[in-house]
């Protein structure tokens, strides 16, 4: 027979290893970026936006913190950069391609995995809007140029001249240097991509731009693109990416990192491994370029990480508005 004292010394090393493996376990899963969400209380609502696009989270907070829902966010957060003419990057006041023509992408995406995309429309400022519309009115997710701006009109978005004096300034200058460089400024970039995580634990994003400025004509980014630009799984969480859109093409970096997250990484790490994948596949274009990509889990947990050093993101939450710069791969 076993004695008492015999189950109680028995009891004691079972616990004493359970915790130290535990103890070890968890220290695993941090290093490997894998931290136990099981438990974790979410942090709601929050949005998160590229660049200094403060304007825009306040205009999704506003939203939010009325109860409202992250779709409405993303799309008031992505109408607030369409808008503004400073914005060289997205909308009214875009950078035209090399013939002088503002062409915009844009794409939307809900919790229930609903999608909408617009690549390749003129005259009409608010791209997302249009998404929104083809992802909730038609049977398709892509609408593309003529059709896109004929389906626009006639859901009743007005024609405007989306080609900004200042725009065309621009554009005027570079034409008479006439190199075809499509530089890829590692300080200023606009477009939008934005992520929101509504009271209600819904996921949203939406994405923004108008492209690589003096682009080829017909040139469409990664931004309507779904799995490049933006994806949304309200069941692990969001991605959106910003910079030299061939590269996030290319390795599908939105979806790689929800897929990360879904794997169990934190969005910070799945982040860093959607920019080492670009620096791994195209390591000289890697060096040159900018590529920067946002994260969100359904906890409410942010990530960012970029290429290139200056990468910025907008992030409110607990009733802060702030400004961050992401880390990144190369140093200044
Ligand atoms: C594009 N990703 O069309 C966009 C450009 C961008 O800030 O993000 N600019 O390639």
């Amino acid at each position: 027979m076993f004695s008492r004292r015999f189950f109680l010394k028995q009891t004691l090393l079972a616990s004493t290893t359970a915790l130290l493996y535990g103890g070890w376990w968890h220290r695993r899963a941090l290093f490997l970026g894998q931290e136990d969400s099981k438990h974790a209380k979410p942090r709601l609502p929050v949005v998160i936006a590229t660049w200094d696009n403060r304007s825009a989270t306040a205009a999704a907070w506003n939203i939010l913190s009325a109860g409202g829902r992250a779709l409405d966010a993303v799309e008031a957060g992505a109408r607030v950069a369409e808008a503004d003419p400073n914005d060289t990057s997205v909308g009214y006041g875009g950078l035209p391609d090399r013939d002088g023509n503002v062409t915009l992408d844009a794409c939307i995406m809900d919790e229930k995995g609903n999608a909408g995309s617009v690549t390749y429309l003129q005259h009409i400022k608010h791209p997302v809007s249009v998404a929104r519309r083809i992802m909730e009115k038609t049977p398709h997710v892509i609408l593309s140029g003529d059709g896109a701006l004929a389906f626009a009109l006639q859901e009743g978005f007005p024609k405007e001249n989306l080609l900004t004096e200042e725009a065309r300034r621009q554009w005027e200058a570079w034409k008479i240097k006439s190199e075809y460089k499509p530089v890829i400024n590692r300080e200023r970039h606009d477009t939008i991509g934005i992520l929101a995580l509504d009271m209600q634990g819904r996921l949203s994003g939406a994405c923004s731009t108008s492209g690589l400025a003096f682009k080829m004509r017909g040139r469409v980014g990664d931004s309507p693109i779904i799995g490049a630009g933006l994806f949304v799984d309200n069941e692990i969480g969001a991605a959106t990416a910003t910079g030299l859109g061939e590269l996030v093409l290319k390795t599908l970096g939105s979806f790689l990192i929800v897929e990360e997250m879904r794997r169990g990484k934190h969005p910070q790490r799945a982040t860093e491994l959607a920019i080492r994948r670009i620096a791994y596949k195209y390591p000289q274009q890697a060096r040159e370029n900018q590529v920067g990509f946002l994260a969100l889990d359904r906890l409410g947990r942010h990530g960012a990480f970029s290429l290139q050093p200056g990468f910025n993101y907008a992030l409110y939450q607990d009733g802060q508005n702030r400004l961050f710069e992401a880390d990144s791969l190369f140093s200044r």
